[in-house]
């Protein structure tokens, strides 16, 4: 396929054509990911999540400087999830990240999680691909925290770096957003709020409530506007990069990336043809009625589905229904 030889070169034109045929969940997709799969592992994919407004996006600006520096190649997702209340983050991250946009070493693509409740759009996972096998030296992935999206971010990224201000709660709130299991850095952002002293202290205390391991989680605080305590991030990133590497965490965190990368295809399948039947009312359509009026509860109606051979087959195989 031209357009993967293309981007395979670099062309950035035809890395976000591709991009675009992911979202748009066209048909070439297993070709293009196929074709892809050869070229993938070597970025570090880094992951920004938090809850909205925490400074995600001015921190992604501020380390893609950083890496730029370096000379790096630096790929950028952000995953608005296409809330009313968020509707204006993707054109606000478009300012907020214009002074990339002349540099063809910073490729920034936005995308929306459309129908799939809170976490990260399948298509998310397959971008990140895409942005690996063009050659992006780190991938900065952003997601807002609602929920599922840390745990997806964790399945597809190297390093999750998660983001709190002190706007955005206190630290027992954080612990009961399940946070702390996925953080592998903590930032506390908008250091100049008086309140963020507290906060900084508040994680530390129940960090060290944890049981060793091969990673201590570093707490940053950071003035992301001011451009205050990003090296010091930058720093904390780049070492859980070498410490990943060398006890061989990363091997072990890419085969975990990549049996979820299975399972959630399978399951997103499974799901698509599962709604495709219950569109054409077929066999399905019965167990459904039952269901909606009340008559069968679901889990007995998924169970008897699921005990029909024939009726599983039927499904599975899309035939007409009968
Ligand atoms: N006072 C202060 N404000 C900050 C700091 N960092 C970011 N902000 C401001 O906080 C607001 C939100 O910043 P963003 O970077 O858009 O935050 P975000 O987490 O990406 O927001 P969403 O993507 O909408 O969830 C902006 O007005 C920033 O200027 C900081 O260190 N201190
Ligand atoms: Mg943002």
């Amino acid at each position: 396929m031209k357009l993967v030889e293309q981007m395979l070169r670099g062309e950035n034109l035809a890395l976000a054509r591709l991009i675009s045929l992911v979202e748009n969940e066209s048909s070439e997709v297993p070709e293009i990911m196929k074709l892809i799969s050869p070229h993938l592992g070597k970025a570090h994919r880094i992951g920004i999540t938090g809850p909205p407004g925490t400074g995600k996006s001015t921190l992604v600006d501020k380390l893609a400087s950083l890496m730029r520096k370096q000379d790096l190649k630096v790929g950028i997702i952000a995953v608005d999830p296409s809330s009313p209340f968020t509707g204006g983050a993707v054109l606000g991250d478009r300012i907020r990240m214009q002074q990339h946009y002349l540099d063809a070493g910073v490729f920034i693509r936005s995308m929306a999680t459309r129908g799939s409740v809170g976490g990260l759009p399948q298509t998310a996972g397959s971008a990140i691909k895409l942005l690996d096998a063009a050659g992006k030296d780190i991938i900065l992935v952003e997601t807002v925290g609602v929920g599922q999206s840390e745990v997806d971010i964790m399945e597809k990224t190297d390093t999750v770096l998660v983001i709190q201000c002190p706007e955005s709660g206190d630290a027992i709130q954080t612990m009961k957003a399940g946070l702390f299991e996925i953080a592998d850095i903590f930032v506390v952002n908008k250091a100049d709020h008086p309140d963020a002293d507290r906060l900084l202290r508040d994680i530390q205390a129940m960090l060290r409530l944890r049981e060793p391991s091969w990673w201590d989680i570093p707490v940053v605080a950071t003035e992301a506007v001011n451009d205050v305590g990003i090296n010091e991030l930058y720093e904390q990133v780049q070492l859980h990069h070498r410490v990943l590497c060398e006890t061989g965490q990363l091997s072990q965190r890419r085969q975990l990336q990549r049996r979820f990368d299975f399972i959630k295809t399978v399951e997103h399948k499974l799901t698509h043809k599962l709604l495709k039947s219950i569109e054409q009312d077929g066999q399905l359509g019965r167990y459904i009625e039952m269901v909606e009026m009340g008559e069968l509860d679901p889990y007995s109606a998924a169970d008897e589905l699921l005990k029909s051979g024939n009726l599983l087959t039927d499904w599975l195989c899309q035939r007409p229904p009968g």
